[in-house]
Parts: C-alpha cells; sequence; structure tokens
C-alpha cells in the first residue's frame, strides 16, 4: 500500500491524486484520518460553519433510466407516481419557504433522463425567479447538450448537480440505460458553459471499498474539482434493486466524506440522503470529517429528511452556525 503523501503545507488543489493514495486514506486509523481531514478542512474554511441547502422534486417519478437505487425510475414498482413538471409560481412559493427557513441554496430536480427544450425553457423561467429571491440556484435535470448548459448559465444557474455515483467499474452493475462517460460528458459540457459542479454519488449500494475508493479517486482528478460534493447514504426503497442493499458500517461513509475532505480541500463535501437514518453522534462524525453542507427541510425527493427542529438541536448541542452565502 503506498503512504499517504499528502503534503501538511500543500496550498494549491491537486488533481494528480493516484489511486492508491485514496486507498491509503481508507486505510488509516480513523483519529488519524479525521484530524488529517480536519487540519485541511480548517486551512480553507471555518470549521464550525454548515452551508444548508433545501431540495425540491420539481418533476416527479416516471422516469426512463433504471438508476438500481431511484425509487423514481418507471422499471421498478416503488409506488412513486409520475407527476408533471410543478408550474412556476408553486416552485416560487416553496423557494421563499425555504429562504425563511434558514437555506441560502435552492436546488430543482426533475426524473429526466435529459430535458427536452421546451421544458428547459420553463426550468430556467424557475432558476431566474429563485434567484430574485436571493437564493443561489442548482439544477439536476439528467444529461446536457453543450448549448443546454449554456442557456442554463444565461438564465443565471449557479450550479447543476450530476452524480457519477459510484466507481467506473462498479456503475454498469448500478445503472444499464447510460454510461459512466455520458456522465462525464455532461459534467464537460456544464463546466464549460461556465456553471459550477455539483458532484459526487452514493455510498451503501453493495459496492465495495475498492469502489468508494474510485469514485473519490475520479471526482479529485478532474480537470477541475467539483465546487460541491454530494456524498449521500443509500435512502434505501422497497421496489427498487438496491432496496434490500445491506447497510455499510457508518465509518465508511465517513472515511468517504473525509477523503472527499482531503483530496478536494476547497469544495463543499454535502452529507446528502441518508442523515434521516443516521444517529446525532454519527452526524457529528461526518462534520468532523469536514462534512460543511447539507440539505434541510423534512423531505429530499421522495424520502424523508430530518426535521428542522431535531437540525436545530443538533446544530446548537455542536454549535454549529449557518454559512452565509458568500463563504
Ligand atoms: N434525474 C437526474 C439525474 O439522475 O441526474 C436528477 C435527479 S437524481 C434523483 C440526483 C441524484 O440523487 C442521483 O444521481 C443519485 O446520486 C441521488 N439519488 C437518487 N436516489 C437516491 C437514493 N435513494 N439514495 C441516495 N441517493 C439517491
Ligand atoms: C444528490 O446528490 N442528492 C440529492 C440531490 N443530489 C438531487 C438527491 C437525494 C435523493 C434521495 C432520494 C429521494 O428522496 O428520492
Ligand atoms: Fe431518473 Fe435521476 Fe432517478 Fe436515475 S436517479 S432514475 S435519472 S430520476
Amino acid at each position: 500500500m503506498a503512504e499517504c503523501v499528502f503534503p501538511a503545507d500543500e496550498a494549491r488543489p491537486r488533481h494528480d491524486w493516484a489511486r492508491a493514495e485514496i486507498a491509503a486514506l481508507f486505510e488509516m486509523p480513523l483519529s488519524d484520518l479525521i484530524y488529517l481531514a480536519q487540519t485541511v478542512h480548517r486551512r480553507h474554511f471555518k470549521p464550525n460553519q454548515v452551508q444548508l441547502s433545501t431540495l425540491l422534486s420539481i418533476k416527479t417519478g416516471g422516469c426512463p433510466e433504471d438508476c438500481g437505487y431511484c425509487a423514481q425510475s418507471a422499471h421498478f414498482d416503488s409506488g412513486v407516481k409520475s407527476e408533471k413538471l410543478m408550474p412556476l409560481d408553486a416552485v416560487l412559493a416553496q423557494a421563499a419557504r425555504a429562504k425563511a427557513n434558514g437555506a441560502t441554496r435552492y436546488c430543482m430536480a426533475a426524473a429526466w433522463r435529459n430535458p427536452r427544450d421546451s421544458d428547459l425553457e420553463k426550468v430556467c423561467a424557475m432558476v431566474e425567479g429563485v434567484r430574485r429571491l436571493g437564493l443561489e440556484t442548482c439544477a439536476t435535470l439528467g444529461m446536457l447538450t453543450a448549448e443546454q448548459s449554456r442557456r442554463l448559465k444565461a438564465a443565471g444557474l449557479d450550479f447543476y448537480n450530476h452524480n457519477i455515483d459510484t466507481s467506473e467499474e462498479y456503475y454498469g452493475k448500478v445503472v444499464t440505460t447510460r454510461t459512466y462517460q455520458d456522465r462525464l460528458d455532461t459534467l464537460a459540457n456544464v463546466r464549460n458553459a461556465g456553471i459550477k459542479v455539483c458532484c459526487g454519488g452514493i455510498v451503501g449500494m453493495g459496492e465495495a471499498r475498492e469502489d468508494r475508493i474510485g469514485m473519490i479517486h475520479t471526482l479529485a482528478t478532474l480537470p477541475a474539482h467539483p465546487e460541491s460534493v454530494p456524498i449521500n447514504l443509500l435512502a434505501r426503497t422497497r421496489g427498487t434493486p438496491l432496496g434490500a442493499c445491506e447497510r455499510p458500517e457508518v465509518f465508511e461513509l465517513v472515511r468517504t466524506i473525509a477523503a472527499a475532505r482531503i483530496t478536494m480541500p476547497l469544495s463543499m463535501v454535502r452529507l446528502s440522503a441518508g442523515r434521516e437514518s443516521l444517529t446525532d453522534e454519527a452526524q457529528a462524525l461526518c462534520y468532523l470529517a469536514g462534512a460543511n453542507s447539507i440539505f434541510v427541510g423534512n423531505k429530499l425527493l421522495t424520502t424523508a429528511n430530518p426535521e428542522l427542529n431535531r437540525d436545530r438541536k443538533l446544530f446548537d448541542s455542536l454549535k454549529i452556525e449557518p454559512m452565509p452565502v458568500d463563504e
């Protein structure tokens, strides 16, 4: 196993991580790993601030893709019904409520393989409206062409979420209706259009540690690191192929977060799906490992997220404060 060669005084992020270096991070004693992650985190961020985003499903269910983790795929019977794209005024009303609850970023998600141009225009109007409320905007709409990416940029979109989900080797076991390269192509289109990238993946899909290492390696060796790296713990949904996956040890989630923090020091690392199923102590370990962003609000897309009061209580106990928008 290669030794971890992370230089203690490295100020600039590296893009040349060897897979063996990332494997070495995963192998470290947990206490040493957290110490390293904290050291990196404190160099670039205020250590006790966490950024708050809110998620809205603007188009739910009936998706033609077959992502084995997802309740919204039309291929599986999860009980989630296919709905139409939400109207603009309803989206803006929800965004105003999220802002009142302390969110600074608003992420609009659609269960599409890719948006039709007519739908993209509707989403652009939502982006413009949410921006006028003073929120950062994020969208996740599936694959985008270069032209569609430029259109979203012109509408004022700040971030685009498009996850690689897992390692390239494991990807085909999770999704068959698109390839890893399709994901990377959309990420390049988004980046070239000047939109900030939100890209991460999922822990707990039956993957091996080697796949978690591979996922972090892909992210950390992109030409530019994603500005946001969501690390989701699989929200297991009955009826989906991965709905009965065994839970990995919570420490694997913590190690994945720490590896993301250390290898992508300037990125926001978001503890995304799965918080509802974590104890307060496990969440605290995730923050110690360098997670500095979460989704707030009691619903993600189709699954539950902690109630606001539970998050407020935990933040009070840990003395964590919400991050202002320009941090
Ligand atoms: N349809 C678009 C796409 O897949 O790119 C956007 C929405 S999709 C729900 C966004 C991401 O949410 C997925 O890429 C996946 O990483 C994550 N996700 C979906 N279902 C999940 C689940 N049950 N548990 C954890 N993460 C999940
Ligand atoms: C991401 O990485 N996590 C969010 C967001 N991007 C769109 C989605 C989580 C979805 C959790 C499952 C559900 O609620 O359906
Ligand atoms: Fe569709 Fe996205 Fe769910 Fe995959 S993750 S089935 S693309 S909504």
